[in-house]
């Protein structure tokens, strides 16, 4: 059994699991986040499974410049630009779900 078998994002990003999706291409799923912490949240996955963003970036590191850019390309159409990125990396960061994803916050002004 491979990591992805069981993996609840695998499952968003091949449309087994409903999602709220606002964007999606061959490589990347971007869906809203079921607890938003921001007016707008967004969660931008690569449909391939990495278990975080370490791992991401030393396998495809093209898909971590794709998903920034679908990030800004969110926050360019909902709040001119200005967005924050995390990746939480690690349980004791918070991580929760071992499919690495990007959380986009935008859509307000946002305390530091
Ligand atoms: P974290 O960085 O791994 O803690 O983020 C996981 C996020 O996934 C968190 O913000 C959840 O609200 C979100 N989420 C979701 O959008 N849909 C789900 O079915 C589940 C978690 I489980």
């Amino acid at each position: 059994m491979s990591a992805s078998d069981n993996c609840l994002f695998c499952g968003i990003a091949a449309g087994t699991i409903p999602s709220e999706k606002v964007y999606e291409d061959e490589t990347t799923v971007a869906f809203k986040d079921i607890h938003p912490k921001a007016k707008v949240h967004v969660l931008v996955i690569p449909r391939h499974h990495y278990r975080d963003v370490a791992e991401l970036a030393q396998e495809d590191p093209a898909e971590l410049a794709h998903i920034v850019g679908i990030a800004q390309h969110i926050a360019d159409e909902r709040f001119h630009g200005a967005y924050r990125l995390e990746f939480n990396t690690g349980e004791d960061a918070g991580q929760s779900v071992f499919h690495v994803h990007a959380h986009v916050l935008t859509g307000e002004v946002m305390a530091e």
